[in-house]
């Protein structure tokens, strides 16, 4: 890149609508006057095949009668991981099929209006799923951690007893060198030391592979003509901002479209027609990051109305869509949200916690969110996948940015860098460009997590998945997260923003924390020097068992942690005031992982335990944001924790 050349994500000009392969959109679905939900959360019928081959289920096709008419059934909660739920072990490190089943009653009207359209929609099924309702095969879907839906009217709008709906859901967790994440099967063949067929798993990440209908499956409906898609990107000219929407929609091609656009108080600010247009709004309120601006995080609502006429009559339909109006561009050395630089402090998550596994909870959500604000962190990456829906409708809400990223976990070895792995990578960047192209809070792609980025087959694969991800949006920077050497790295030319793990003094000269400060600075001097690019620390941290204390500090202990910490900061704070734009603590809290020889219970490079309490670095890194905050905010006012009466810096 040019010196000074600033590279702009922002849309200014005409839309640079996403130009996606998958057919059709993946609006979350909203309840609005032409729109009904029925989540189907709660308990379900569930069996492991534990048979040799684990393919008994569909060899007795359990799918075509109730589950429980094949063999014994458990109860199983959705959404959860199966994986911790029951006391059998087998089933906590089962690799195969399992069956999900649910019976629902159906609202008469659903089943009789045939202008109304009936979709089935699950939330995430890691990680490949078939889908049979009333035992007709009905979906088919590869990859955990994203939505999938079919239309099922036309099963449920026929026959007397159709308003009774037998939904099976068969889930296979094996991962294979072309999923994303990969992983291997190996079979076990010395029979001295194993019995005949045995296998293992190998995963080639550091999180448990839990598994399951893992967020909600719901029912909801829209018009037989409907609003399909919605694609919004936004900019700043003056003091105005700007929206630019482009409209699918599916069913007829004799429709109109309104388009309004209300402000946080329901005003209408500005209006417009047809399936594609922009919207000025004059003194636009824009969406900031919180902490970095007195009015973060403002929402307006995009409110589309469409009229159709059909075989059946007039139809309608209505979607509102929040929108953030902001902009983000990338220099040589910052990262810029509304043309202001933004320094990411923040953490790495894992949908992760207790007996639940990765299975989506409220409570979780709204006391993560609570930490999140206690801390002062301002951002956090979806390591190593995307995160439910709602997490980033919390994000957008309360000003929190994120570097969004896909299931590229893993990508260890040669043989993964295949021609049919990299044509499912880009699906998978389809499929969440497509889900979370609308939130504001999300401000950069992220592609892969750490792949084997010295290989020239890495290069060139990263290269295609890269540039596949620009042009899906043009109006975002897009990452990948190396831990390669800076000279190796064979990925890193493709990148908008270097983001770089380095575990100094844990994984390398361990207990040498004098050491942390020279190879840190080399890290980020040679990566500057090669790339002049922006640089984010996405990881560093150390492994804590809460309420180990030894002064002077050994490793495992909380000292230990904050002492790393601490020697991170000293360089952080030169360079950020220079090139580096983001420090990324792993992790926010401990997590689940296979078991091994250097994992206690999982991973502990928490600054919370896995229960959500605080080890002493969480107060140390919350001075440190907190700090971090005061100075980089955009007014004059001082920054408060908004979760104690008492704030720190006041
Ligand atoms: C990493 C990985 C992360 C691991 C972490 C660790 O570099 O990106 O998934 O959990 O290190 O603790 O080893």
């Amino acid at each position: 890149m040019a010196p000074g050349l600033a590279v702009a994500w922002a849309v200014l000009g005409p839309l640079l609508g996403c130009a996606l392969a998958l057919q059709g959109g993946m609006l979350y679905p909203r309840e609005s006057p032409s729109r009904e939900r029925k989540e189907l959360d709660g308990l379900w019928s569930f069996r492991a095949d534990f048979s040799d081959n684990r393919r008994r289920g569909f060899e007795e096709q359990w799918y075509r009668r109730p589950l429980r008419e094949s063999g014994p059934t458990l109860d199983m909660p959705v959404p959860s991981s199966f994986n911790d739920i029951s006391q059998d072990w087998r089933l906590r490190h089962f690799v195969g099929w399992v069956w999900y089943e649910r019976e629902v009653i159906l609202p008469e009207r659903w089943t009789q209006d045939l202008s109304t359209r009936v979709v089935l929609r699950i939330g995430s099924a890691h990680a490949y799923a078939i889908v049979w309702v009333n035992g007709v095969d009905t979906l088919e879907h590869e990859g955990g951690y994203l939505p999938f839906e079919a239309d099922i009217s036309n099963l449920v709008q026929v026959g007397p007893l159709s308003s009774q709906l037998r939904i099976t859901i068969a889930i296979n967790n094996t991962l294979t060198p072309t999923t994303l994440p990969p992983g291997t099967i190996q079979y076990l063949t010395d029979t001295s030391k194993y019995p005949k067929g045995y296998f293992v798993q190998n995963t080639y990440f550091d999180f448990f592979n839990y598994a399951g209908l893992q967020r909600s499956v719901l029912l909801y409906t829209t018009p037989t003509t409907y609003i399909d898609d919605i694609t919004v990107t936004t900019g700043v000219e003056h003091d105005s901002g700007l929206v630019n929407y482009q409209i699918s929609v599916k069913g007829s091609n004799l429709f109109e479209l309104e388009v309004r656009l209300l402000d946080a108080e329901n005003k209408l600010v500005a209006n417009g027609s047809g399936t594609q247009g922009q919207l000025k709004v004059p003194g636009a309120s824009l969406w900031w990051p919180y902490l970095m601006h007195e009015r973060p995080a403002y929402l307006y609502s995009l409110e589309v109305r469409l009229t159709a006429q059909t075989s059946l009559g007039p139809v309608s339909d209505f979607y509102t869509l929040p929108v953030g109006i902001r902009t983000v561009a990338v220099t040589e050395s910052q990262f810029l949200i509304n043309g202001k630089p933004f320094y990411f402090h923040g953490v790495n998550k894992h949908e992760d916690a207790d007996i639940r596994g990765k299975g989506f909870d409220w409570p979780l959500l709204v006391k993560d969110f609570n930490l999140l604000r206690w801390l002062g962190a301002n951002a956090f990456r979806t390591s190593h996948y995307p995160y439910a829906e709602e997490v980033l409708q919390m994000c957008d809400r309360y000003g929190i940015v994120v570097i969004d990223e896909c299931p590229g976990v893993g990508l260890a070895l040669p043989q993964f860098f295949n021609n049919v792995s990299l044509q499912n990578h880009m699906r998978v960047m389809e499929e969440v460009v497509r889900r979370d192209k609308n939130h504001p809070a999300v401000v950069m792609w992220s592609v892969a997590n750490e792949p084997a980025s010295q290989l020239e087959s890495a290069g060139y694969y990263l290269k295609m998945v890269i540039a596949h991800t620009k042009a899906l949006d043009p109006s975002r920077p897009v990452t990948f997260v190396t831990n390669s050497n800076y000279a190796a790295d064979k990925g890193a030319p493709y990148v908008d923003v270097i983001c770089l793990n380095s575990y100094y003094s844990w994984y390398h000269d361990y207990g040498h924390l004098e050491l942390i400060q020279q190879q840190l600075t080399t890290q980020f001097e040679s990566w500057y020097k090669t790339y002049q690019k922006p640089i984010i620390q996405s990881e560093y941290g150390a492994e804590t068992i809460v309420g180990f204390h030894q002064d002077p500090p050994l490793m495992f202990t909380e000292e230990y942690q904050k002492s790393l910490l601490e020697q991170y900061h000293v360089v952080l704070d030169q360079k950020r005031r220079k090139y580096v734009v983001g420090e990324l603590i792993w992790n926010f809290a401990d997590f689940m992982t296979e078991q091994s020889p250097t994992r206690v219970l999982g991973n502990k490079k928490g600054i919370f335990t896995r229960q959500r309490q605080p080890k002493s670095a969480a107060f140390l890194l919350r001075e440190r944001y907190w700090k971090i905050a005061n100075e980089t905010r955009y007014s004059h006012s001082v920054a408060k924790s908004q979760c104690l009466e008492n704030s720190l810096f006041a």
